[in-house]
């Protein structure tokens, strides 16, 4: 922000004799410059001058009737520059920097105000940097601003004066200056840091205490019944409600669903009974028997009976005992050789060895495949299940965890999975193999995004880069420290 602009241009090169002159800024252009500086506390004031050896004169006066608001001054015969401006409470102040601008040399020099910290450039040296009491840019509003003189009596500068500006900014000089780089922040940005730090304080005071109602309110919703339902297949169930999923008892809990295998205690049949599965149910139920050929069959048995003919003739239980059955059609025709061709005990038609028993229809239920046998078929349990029926009809999952059959190791939890388990890795570990983690070096692996010029520290879950002594930067990035030198005074 360049509030001189327009009185720049006006006295760009130009010559200032002496006496005799009023260099003031017009009402409209005061009013502009008043608008841009009015309460602010950070601001650069810059100007290249060619001073008269031995004059003491002002380059730049902002004030009102004996008010000086800022005043850069220099005074060739104390060798002193000098800045006179108002305190925050309202009091004059002069700040004295020795120094011997008036010696008929070109000389660039800024002034910038950033809160209580001022600091002094000539040519682009940083001559004096000092903690002062703060300027108050509370300027009133017939305030006039002067270049050359403070007013038209008094403080006239004598020699060559150009660009002379003011700019609302931090560390303006670097605008005279462009080589000296920005590094630190400014005292004004540390207020504002400060500030800001205040602010989020507040914020999490005001956060916190939220936090505290709200688990306030949350412990009194314990005490309210929020009934949680489980969803099983479809079906909704509700708290403590029960059902039976194939061999197991099943409740729902507080929304989770808990199983347990039925267990079936050996029934005691009567006479003319013996237990036996009946279709949909998990435990052996007392069925009437038939005795045949001395074993007893159930309900539904059937026993193929070849006589010395070779005829074949075909029985069933029913009711106790057996019955003819008259098959409805003849058997088919069997595409096997005589000596791949099998009799079973339960019908009069052959198969072929290899006949897919299974594809006629099986009673393997949950979690258990049809097996063909060669006169037959029977169920067995998929792996990771345990059969709830002796005939393996119903399996149930193995609980790896739980029963420690599992093969978790270093830094790892086990999780149980439906016929099978998994080994997670606590969290920070990576990978080693399926059983297996390992807590993971960037450093030593050489995996991390640090500068070669800084130092990787290995932590659980990552890793940190630190720039090396001599270095600065954020670790990923570190440059080395150039030194600067600036005039000694
Ligand atoms: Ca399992």
């Amino acid at each position: 922000m360049l509030i001189f602009a327009n009185i720049m241009c006006f006295l760009c090169s130009a010559f200032i004799p002496g006496s005799s002159r009023e260099v003031r800024a017009s009402a409209e252009v005061s009013a502009q410059m008043l608008k841009k500086l009015k309460g602010k506390n950070e601001f650069t004031v810059l100007a290249t001058v060619k001073q008269d050896r031995l004059n003491s004169g002002v380059i730049l006066s902002v004030h009102q009737s004996d008010h000086r608001f800022l005043e850069l001054e220099s005074s060739g015969q104390r060798s002193e520059v000098r800045l006179h401006y108002r305190t925050k409470n309202q009091k004059d102040h002069t700040e004295v920097f020795p120094y011997s601008l008036a010696d008929d040399q070109w000389h660039k020099i800024s002034v910038a105000v950033s809160a209580s910290h001022v600091i002094l450039h000539v040519d682009c040296n940083r001559i004096y940097e000092r903690v002062v009491e703060a300027p108050s840019m509370d300027i009133p509003e017939d305030t006039s601003f002067w270049l050359g003189q403070r007013n038209a009596a008094h403080g006239f500068f004598k020699g060559v004066m150009q660009d002379v500006e003011v700019l609302v900014m931090p560390q303006g000089y670097i605008s005279q200056c462009p080589d000296l780089n920005r590094t630190c922040p400014t005292c004004n940005d540390f207020h504002g840091l400060v500030q800001k730090i205040m602010e989020l304080q507040d914020i999490l005071a005001k956060t916190s205490s939220k936090l505290s109602r709200a688990e306030e309110k949350m412990n009194g919703l314990d005490g309210c019944y929020c009934e949680r339902t489980c969803s099983v297949k479809g079906v909704i169930y509700r708290e403590d409600e029960g059902w039976t999923d194939g061999c197991k008892n099943c409740t729902c809990t507080n929304g989770t669903v808990h199983c347990e295998a039925i267990s079936c205690p050996p029934p005691q049949c009567p006479a003319g009974t013996a237990p036996a599965y009946i279709k949909g149910a998990c435990c052996k139920e007392c069925q009437p028997v038939c005795l045949f050929g001395g074993r007893e069959l159930v309900e539904g048995d059937q026993r193929a009976v070849r006589d010395s003919s070779g005829r074949c003739l075909l029985f069933e239980c029913r009711d106790r005992s057996m019955h003819r059955v008259v098959p409805s059609e003849p058997c088919p025709e069997l595409s096997c050789p005589e000596s791949e061709q099998i009799a079973l005990s339960n019908r009069c038609c052959k198969v072929c060895r290899g006949h897919d028993f299974c594809s006629e229809g099986h009673g393997c239920l949950e979690h258990s495949d049809c097996v063909n046998l060669e006169a037959g078929d029977c169920c067995v349990c998929k792996d990771g299940f345990r059969p709830l029926r002796d005939d393996n009809a119903y399996c149930d999952d193995i609980d790896e965890c739980a029963e420690g059959k599992h093969y978790c190791r270093e830094n790892t939890m086990c999780v149980n999975t439906p016929g099978s388990f998994m080994c997670i890795c606590h969290t920070g570990y990576i990978r080693i193999d399926d059983y297996s983690c390992t807590e993971h070096d960037e450093c030593l692996s050489g995996l991390h995004n640090c500068d070669e010029n800084a130092l990787c520290f290995n932590m659980v879950g990552g890793h940190s880069c630190s720039c090396k002594p001599g270095y600065t930067g954020n670790g990923t990035v570190c440059k080395g420290k150039t030194l600067k030198f600036t005039s000694s005074w």
